[in-house]
């Protein structure tokens, strides 16, 4: 009879260790499971926007993507600009790129892309075709030079800038 009781007590004590295992897998894989999602926010929350403003833009600029160029190719924009690049295609799809301001747009021929961005820190931004356009891809380059200190566009000899009538 003790001998029948051991042997149960102990297969109480195997079941609730079994039990407890597939318990513990289950925490695990939960775990997993959260840490999984908090890197995946974590994540998203890094990805960089361009720094932007609200209202209407002081500085819009118009721009042309076409095989192979970007036109124009160098951009002067006094700091602290409310921008606003009003971008065309003449031919095929290109993109507009510009990874120190974060910006990487699609440019459909027949639309017109916007892209709005506070010009912030002074410095040289390259920008290229973020689009594979065809052979002469590599060529389309250019470059946004954010300028220090208050400066009307005129004065900074923004290529294509116009104000915004009032
Ligand atoms: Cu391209």
């Amino acid at each position: 009879m003790n001998g029948f009781r051991i042997k149960r007590a102990i297969s109480r004590i195997l079941d609730r260790g079994a039990c407890a295992d597939s318990k513990s897998v289950r925490r695990t894989w939960a775990k997993g499971l959260w840490i999984g999602v908090a890197a995946m926010l974590l994540t998203l929350a890094g990805c960089k926007h361009p720094p932007t403003y609200t209202g209407p833009p002081n500085l819009i600029i118009r721009m042309v993507m076409k095989k192979w160029a970007i036109v124009p190719d160098r951009i002067v924009i006094p700091q602290g600009a409310h921008v606003e690049l009003s971008i065309i295609s003449t031919d095929v799809e290109h993109g507009i790129g510009v990874p120190g301001l974060y910006i990487n747009q699609p440019v459909q021929p027949g639309e017109t892309t916007t892209v709005r961005f506070l010009a912030k820190t002074p410095g040289t931004y390259p920008m290229d075709c973020s689009v594979l356009c065809g052979r002469g891809h590599d060529w389309m380059k250019g470059v946004i030079i954010i300028t220090p200190g208050p400066k009307k566009a005129a004065e900074a000899g923004v290529p294509g800038a116009k104000p915004r009538p009032r």
